[in-house]
Parts: C-alpha cells; structure tokens; sequence
C-alpha cells in the first residue's frame, strides 16, 4: 500500500514555463470519468473515505495516520491519504467501515446488518469482479459525484520522483497538483519537504490550502453534503 502525498495549487498562465524551466518533463495528456460512492447517509466520507472509480479501475482513499511533520504550514498545505487499489481490499474495507459504523448504533437496524452480512457471505462464494455493481447495491452506496477531468502530468526528479498534474474538470474547475508516492513505512517528511520545495521552484504562495476538484463539484452540486463535510473538518 501507498501513501499519496500531495499540495494542490491554483494553476495560472506561466506555470507551464515554470514547470519547464525547473526541468519537469511532460510525460502525457489523458481523460478520465470518475464516480465517487457513499451512502445516502454518507457514512465513507464524513469518515474521510473516498470511494472512487475511474474508467473501471477503483479506488478507495483512506485517511492517512498523522506522523511528526517538518512545520506547521507544510502539514497544513499538504494533504495525505492510503491508497487502496485491489479490488478485493476495496470491497473488505468499505464493508468494515459500514458494519463498525452500523454497530455503533446511531442508524443501526437488524436489516442493514443483515445485507452486509449477506454481502461478506457473497465474498467467500463469489469470485466479484471490478465491473459488477451488485456489491454497490447490497450495501447501499450510491454514486454522489460524477465528472471528467482533463490531466496532464510532468514529472521531475528531487531525490526521487515528483508528480505534477494540471487538473482541469469539465463542471469549469481547474487545480494543480504537486505529488509524491510514499511506500508503506517510508520516509513522510522528506516527502513533504520535496513537495514544499518544489512548491518554492514554481514560486507558488504558501498562504493557504487550495480547494480540490471535489471540493467546488459539492459546493455547487450537493451543498448539504458539503455542509456536512465542512461541519466535520473533513473539508
Ligand atoms: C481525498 C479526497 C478526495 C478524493 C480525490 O481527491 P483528489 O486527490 O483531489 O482527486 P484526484 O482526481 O487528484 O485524484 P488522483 O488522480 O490524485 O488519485 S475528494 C476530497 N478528498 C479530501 C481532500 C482533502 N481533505 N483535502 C484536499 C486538499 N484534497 C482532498
């Protein structure tokens, strides 16, 4: 498993040339589709779960334990989550988050454990596949948000690789990215460190966190969801 850690940024006219002068290559342009699923309820994300799938693949975001970090302003501009790609583990820990929040109790009821419990009985007897929606179902999830974004993605070497991807989103948003891939127990802060100065090559201010493509999409589009998000410090 990885750790993605990454700083958005807002993206202006020059920051293309920035990126060539600091010796980032280009390494391809693509389109994607995402969907993101929750519950009615919302039960992943106001856990800080992100739920995604893109062009068939998916992927779950999980909340990344906090370790020491370099200063205050780097942990505060930089954002960390696991990443889960194996559809399997996908499917194990959304259904551990359902059933650990349904025992909890607040909306619990006999017939939602019932369906998850069904749902894990489904798992040892069936092989499920990335494409097959019923899993969806079985346990309630809906998809909340759907958008396609146009990606290009340069790379540059700084004691190992950075990722820098220019973000724009169909509903008219667009954001950068400044990224790096930490293995499981590898080293956080220096990859903080390679991130905020990178951030210091392409001269981006450091005054405050930038919003995400998620971010403006629930804004405009699911207001009492974001409210909610907003509420719980989870945006
Ligand atoms: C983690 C998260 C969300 C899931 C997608 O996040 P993001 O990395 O912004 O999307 P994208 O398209 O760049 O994914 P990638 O291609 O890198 O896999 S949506 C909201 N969050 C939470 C979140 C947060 N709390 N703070 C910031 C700055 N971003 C996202």
């Amino acid at each position: 498993m990885t750790v993605e850690v990454e700083r958005k940024f807002v993206c202006n006219a020059e920051i293309m040339g920035k990126l060539q002068h600091i010796g980032a290559k280009c390494i391809g342009q693509r389109q994607f589709q995402d969907q993101y699923f929750d519950s009615p309820d919302f039960i992943l994300t106001l856990k800080d779960f992100w739920l995604r799938c893109r062009e068939g693949l998916w992927e779950l975001k999980c909340p990344a334990v906090s370790g020491t970090t370099p200063d205050n302003e780097t942990q505060a501009l930089c954002s960390r989550y696991k990443e889960i790609t194996s559809f399997p583990l996908i499917q194990s820990e959304v259904r551990r988050i359902i059933r650990e929040h349904t025992a909890e109790g607040s909306e619990s009821n006999s017939s939602q454990r019932e369906q998850i419990d069904k749902v894990a009985e489904n798992e040892d007897t069936e092989i499920s596949s990335a494409d097959d929606t019923k899993w969806l179902s079985d346990l309630n999830l809906i998809c909340f948000a759907e958008f396609k974004t146009k990606r290009c993605s340069f790379m540059l070497e700084r004691d190992g690789a950075v990722r820098v991807d220019l973000d724009q989103a169909d509903f008219g948003y667009c954001v950068g990215e400044i990224e790096v891939l930490v293995p499981e127990g590898g080293d956080m802060n220096a990859a903080l460190q390679r991130i905020t100065s990178t951030a210091a090559e392409l001269g981006l201010s450091s005054e405050k966190k930038v919003k995400g493509k998620m971010d403006i999409y629930l804004q405009r589009y699911q207001p009492d969801h974001y409210a909610k998000l907003l509420n719980a410090h989870i945006l």
